[in-house]
Formats: C-alpha cells, sequence, structure tokens
C-alpha cells in the first residue's frame, strides 16, 4: 500500500478528537506501524532545493539562550552544578530579557554576512524558550516576559530573508517522563519512574508545534540523542512528520555518529570535517551537506567568566578553512539574560561580515575543493574558477600543487586582479605568488580552468 492519504491529512490537520494523540505520534503511539512503513519517500527528505540552498549559506549564527543567562555559567549549570528543579524552577519567574529586539539581532546577522540563524528552541534543561502547549514549562507562561522570542526571530527573519533553524534538545532534564534516565541529569530530583512513550509524544509534539506555529522554518537542530544512544526515539515519526509539515526545512541531528535516515545535513561539533579534536568526531563524512559548529569563546550559554573570544582572523580563518571542506560555520553566541548579544560577538560578526563583503564571493556558493586542505590552505571552488585560500605563505613564494587535470587558463590575485606566473605540468601546478598579496588573514588566488573539476 502506499502512503495513506488520510494519514497525511490528519498529520496536517491535526487528531480528531478523542483519537489517540498527534496522528505521526500516533503511528508511533498505536505501534500502527503501517503508517510508518508506508511513508512516501520524498517525505525522508528535505526539498532539494533547500538543500542546495544550505550548501550555498556557508555560514550562519547559533544562538544558545535559555533561562541558565541569568546564572551565567553555561546551558549546562543546572546539571554540573547539581542543581535541583525545585531550585531551578525559580529561574523563569526573574527572567525578563526586555532588551531582547528580534530586529536588531536579524540585522546583525544580515550585517555580518550570515545568512540563517539556529536557535536553542529547548536545552537540555528542558525550558521552552517558545509558547508551547504542552507544557507551562516555557518564556511565555512562566517569565515576566510573557512574549515568544522565537515568533519575534521567526517574523524578523522573514522580513529580512534570513532562515531560522530550531536547536531542540531530545534530552531533557526536567520532565519525569524522561525516564530511564540516560546519562546526565542524575540530580534534578525526579522520582525514579516515568513513561518514555509519554516523553516521546511530548517532544515529537513540541517539535510539531515548533513546525507549525512559526511559518517557513530553515530546520531542526537536534541534540541530546547521545545521552540516551540505545533508546527509541521514534525518528521513523519524527523525520517524516517535519518534512511533511515543513518541505523546506533540513534535518540535522548532533548525535556525533554517522547520520541516520532522514537527516539532511552532517554536523560536526567543535571540529572541521576530517579532524577530531573535540572527541566527538569519530564517524565518517557522509554524502550530506556538512555543518560544523564553534564557540566564539569557549562556552555555548552565556559564561561571565569566559572572557576567551577568539581573535577575528583565527575565526575568519575558521570560516575559510570550513567552506574548503566543504562545510558551512555556524558560529556561536550565548545572549545575556537582557536579550542583548555580549558586544565581544557582535563586534566580531561584524568584522567577519566586513571580511566577507571583500571576499564573499570566494567563500558563498562555492564547494570545497577540488585540491584536499593542505598545510598551507585549502580550495574552495566555483564552475571554473578556483579560489586558493593561502592561510600559510610558503616560505619560498611558490606554492606547489597536485597535478590538475584540466588546463589552466589563468591564475591571478582575488584582490585588485593582477595575474600571477604559473607553471602546469604533469607532475602539479606551481604557482608564484607576490609579496604584495601577502595577507596574514587569508591570501586568495584565482586560478582559471578550462572547465570545472
Ligand atoms: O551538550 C550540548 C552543548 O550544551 C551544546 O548545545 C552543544 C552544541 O553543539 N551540543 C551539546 C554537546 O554535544
Amino acid at each position: 500500500m502506499l502512503f495513506n492519504l488520510l494519514s497525511l491529512a490528519l498529520v496536517l490537520a491535526g487528531p480528531p478528537a478523542g483519537h489517540c494523540h498527534k496522528v505521526a505520534i500516533e503511528a508511533y503511539s498505536c505501534k500502527d506501524t503501517d503508517q510508518v512503513k508506508d511513508i512516501e519517500p520524498d517525505y525522508w527528505k528535505a526539498d532539494p532545493q533547500s538543500v542546495e540552498w544550505f550548501r550555498n549559506a556557508r555560514f550562519g549564527m547559533f544562538v544558545h539562550w535559555g533561562v541558565y543567562s541569568l546564572i551565567g555559567h553555561g546551558e549546562w549549570v543546572m546539571n554540573n552544578e547539581r542543581i535541583p528543579i525545585s531550585e531551578y524552577e525559580k529561574l523563569p519567574p526573574q527572567f525578563n530579557p526586555t532588551k531582547f529586539n528580534a530586529h536588531d539581532w536579524v540585522k546583525m546577522v544580515k550585517d555580518s554576512g550570515m545568512k540563517y540563524i539556529t536557535i536553542t528552541s529547548k536545552h537540555h534543561d528542558g525550558f521552552c524558550m517558545f509558547d508551547s502547549k504542552l507544557t507551562s514549562y516555557n518564556i511565555v507562561k512562566a517569565t515576566p516576559f510573557k512574549r515568544d522570542p522565537l515568533k519575534e526571530l521567526a517574523s524578523e527573519c522573514h522580513r529580512q530573508g534570513i532562515k531560522l533553524f530550531f536547536y531542540y534538545s531530545q534530552l531533557d532534564w526536567h520532565n519525569p517522563d524522561y525516564y530511564p534516565r540516560g546519562g546526565t541529569g542524575k540530580t534534578a530530583g525526579r522520582p525514579d519512574a516515568g513513561d518514555w512513550e509519554k516523553y516521546k509524544d511530548y517532544y515529537i509534539g513540541q517539535v510539531r508545534e515548533l513546525c507549525t506555529n512559526y511559518g517557513e522554518i530553515g530546520g531542526v537542530w537536534f541534540d541530546g540523542w547521545w545521552d540516551k544512544p540505545t533508546a527509541d526515539w521514534g525518528h521513523d515519526v519524527l523525520y517524516p512528520m517535519i518534512h511533511q509539515l515543513q518541505p523546506k526545512a533540513l534535518i540535522g541531528n548532533n548525535h556525533h555518529v554517522t547520520p541516520f535516515k532522514g537527516e539532511d545535513f552532517q554536523m560536526f561539533e567543535q571540529d572541521l570535517p576530517g579532524q577530531n579534536t573535540a572527541g566527538f568526531n569519530t564517524t565518517h563524512q557522509s554524502d550530506l551537506p556538512f555543518e560544523t559548529c564553534r564557540t566564539i569563546n569557549n562556552s555555548w550559554g552565556l559564561n561571565t567568566a569566559d572572557h576567551n573570544h577568539k581573535p577575528i582572523p583565527e575565526l575568519i580563518r575558521y570560516l575559510v578553512q570550513a567552506a574548503g571542506r566543504d562545510a558551512n560555520l555556524l558560529l556561536n553566541t550565548g545572549p545575556q539574560q537582557t536579550g542583548e548579544i555580549l558586544p565581544d560577538h557582535r563586534e566580531r560578526y561584524l568584522a567577519i561580515g566586513q571580511w566577507l563583503l571583500t571576499h564573499g564571493k570566494t567563500i558563498y556558493g562555492t564547494r570545497g575543493g577540488p585540491i584536499k586542505p593542505s598545510p598551507w590552505g585549502v580550495t574552495t571552488s566555483h564552475g571554473k574558477q578556483i579560489y586558493v585560500h593561502v592561510l600559510e605563505w610558503p616560505t619560498d613564494g611558490i606554492l606547489k600543487l597536485p597535478p590538475f587535470p584540466v588546463k589552466i587558463h589563468r591564475a591571478s590575485a582575488f584582490v585588485g586582479g593582477a595575474s600571477i606566473p604559473f607553471e602546469q605540468t604533469t607532475s602539479g601546478v606551481k604557482l608564484t605568488l607576490p609579496t604584495a598579496s601577502k595577507d596574514p588573514v587569508d591570501a586568495i588566488f584565482v586560478v582559471e580552468t578550462e572547465k570545472g573539476f
């Protein structure tokens, strides 16, 4: 039997009264495996044009914002400082970020050359930064702020042409039904009981809200699966539901393992594809588009003690390194309890934006390679143009590249456009780099070929 049209209608319309829960969830809860089996292949993946858009975007802003910003010890504070729910629940009544201004955030994103925002709708602490009907533990019902910042952000993103992705933590330290417990959140003070099926209905229902109440979204960015890697998370229902409700939305899951069926991009945390300095990146690189997420300092959520903000050149070079590996960079900030972006971060984002104004052609819409990342730097390409990003200047000023399978027509400096000498033989390509083009951030040269490769 092909896809059951009635199921689709129900998924889109919501559950009939008296029927068990939302239908996509129902397919799981009622163990009606026929519905899952018959999900149309299209619902396992995002619209190809959106995937292409994502590949071309190359640069986005990651935002970790929640009631934990009141404490300023990072987003893991509840777990790390063993704060029980009864104490942690005292935070929302104090959370009133009246200086949050969606227009300003999105304008800063645009001015910084970023094409999308990925923001925490719910982090591991379980507090919802959006208006959820499935819990009152949310920013509209439990804080004096009473506003839904994700709604405001969504409208502003739509207005200013920026895509909005929702980070959603599958792991939850607050919900008692998140049981059996996983590896973390054991000091929250919950009773040793809970109904996992109920939790699944809850979390999938929340994702459904995020896919229904905010207009078109860019995607959903999951995290926390790793807390219970052997649990049944209901992805066979969750992923098609997202693609049905939001055909253009991409799904990514920060589970640190090989991507699962239904995921549209592969993510890397604090590492470039092919690297593993943070210890998360132990699996192979898939054929999906890549995204690497990175902190500006060493913290995701606001950490008032962490002033170790990376210098602007280092951040630009990371963006270049990511593009050279065919990956987007999702650069994180942890806004303050007031709702404002840290000035240190704002300054850095805008500086990257300034650099992109001149050099963006070598980043946006490009693909990584064709020459593999090397100690001297990386390449990006667009059609017949290969952009050679020299991050470490060769001591003799001659850059030696491997053989090119196509004829080179011309080589030039990206800035100024002056031709540079090149030599192409069967054993490789030599570019003579003029000292005048030296750039401590990224010296870019353009190699024009007969046809792309
Ligand atoms: O535990 C989270 C962490 O708080 C943060 O959200 C990062 C972002 O990639 N992901 C998790 C760890 O893998």
